[in-house]
């Protein structure tokens, strides 16, 4: 069977490239898919939470799932930490995955930065994490922007090295041979990575201290107009041709998010607004962002403030999670050869 999962960490300030390269898919996905979507709180511990803000941002990316219109009803939605299978199966994988593997990883290098000996041992370990969080469901399929691509690489890496590192258990356990499945990315569309709206070599994040670099998800109609007509670009106007765009990175971030967000490609933009002047464009894109994010930006509004309902849907998405996690972990300690209750 299809199995997608995928997750979305709890650190404050959900913006588009979130929305583009993640949350949008979700939906989309949930028609040919079983969806497992994951609040992943003990990700965002990885570096310093504050636990007043981190419990109203896990309601709030639960409440940014529902409001783009994830079913949660008919989807699994919930968060990482009310299902325990998730962090038993990641001290498993640590002992398959490798020193060697993990030193490789881009984002750690990028987020512990200079000072690396004062970085989490957790962020270290992150992609193991987050390994174990898609190969406890057995998924498939993962949803998520480009920069998640190497940690996607590795957790196939970590599958098959357990399914060889323990074939012999495996079939003793009468366990099909790929017992842990290559989880594949699906990684598409005009808007896999989001820039940041100041500077266009930079992917638009959480964390960029200027809020003028993203839209949040939480942003008003004025604040959406002036964020994007401040957005830098240079003195051109737009390309008449795709092969234009090549050396503009600004251009070609704001015609991927017009057609992300209009659901075409960036051929399609430019047949409409080639050759055209950017503060024309910007001024479509203000109307085409604030038409598709208010209504997410109104519910997501409506939900936060009925905690109790999203912390139900929560509940009941971690049970449906932890009935297939808890088969995952039973087989995962016969294969290793824990003794069991
Ligand atoms: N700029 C982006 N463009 C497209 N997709 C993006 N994603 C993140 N940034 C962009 C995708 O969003 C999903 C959730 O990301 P995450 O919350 O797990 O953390 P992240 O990738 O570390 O996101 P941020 O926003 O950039 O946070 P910080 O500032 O903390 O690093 C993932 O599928 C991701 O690919």
């Amino acid at each position: 069977s299809q199995r997608v999962f995928s997750g979305v960490q709890p650190t404050g300030n959900l913006h588009l490239g979130n929305y583009l390269g993640a949350i949008k898919r979700f939906v989309e996905l949930q028609e040919g898919y079983d969806c497992i979507y994951c609040v992943v709180d003990m990700h965002a511990i990885t570096v310093w939470q504050d636990p007043v803000e981190l419990k109203k941002s896990i309601r709030e990316v639960a409440a940014a799932f529902l409001a783009a219109g994830v079913d949660g009803s008919k989807q699994i939605v919930f968060n990482q930490s009310q299902v325990p299978q998730h962090a038993e199966l990641a001290w498993v994988l640590n002992c398959v995955a490798r020193l060697g593997w993990l030193n490789r990883m881009t984002q750690f290098k990028e987020k512990a930065g200079k000072d690396r000996e004062n970085a989490s041992v957790g962020l270290y370990a992150y992609p193991n994490l987050m390994a174990a969080d898609i190969l406890v469901y057995r998924a498939t399929h993962v949803p998520v922007g480009e920069d998640q691509k190497q940690h996607l690489e590795l957790a196939r890496d970590i599958a098959q090295k357990f399914n060889n590192d323990f074939a012999t258990s495996i079939a003793a356990n009468g366990l099909p041979e790929k017992f842990f499945p290559q989880p594949q990315p699906l990684i598409a569309g005009p808007a896999t990575r989001v820039m940041s709206l100041r500077d266009g070599a930079k992917k638009m994040s959480k964390s960029d201290p200027s809020d003028a670099s993203r839209i949040n998800l939480t942003d008003s109609a004025d604040q959406i107009a002036n964020k994007i007509r401040r957005a830098k670009t240079d003195p051109l106007p737009l390309p008449e041709s795709l092969d234009g765009l090549k050396e503009r990175p600004e251009a070609d971030n704001l015609i991927g998010i017009y057609a992300a967000l209009a659901d075409t490609d960036a051929q399609g933009v430019i047949d409409e607004f080639g050759g055209g002047q950017f503060s024309q464009f910007k001024q479509a894109l203000v109307d085409l962002t604030v038409a598709k994010l208010g209504p997410i930006n109104a519910e997501m509004t409506r939900l936060v403030a009925d905690p109790g309902h999203i912390d139900r849907v929560l509940g009941d998405g971690a049970a449906r999670a932890e009935a297939i996690a808890a088969e995952t972990m039973t087989a995962v300690k016969d294969i290793v050869g824990f003794v069991r209750r």
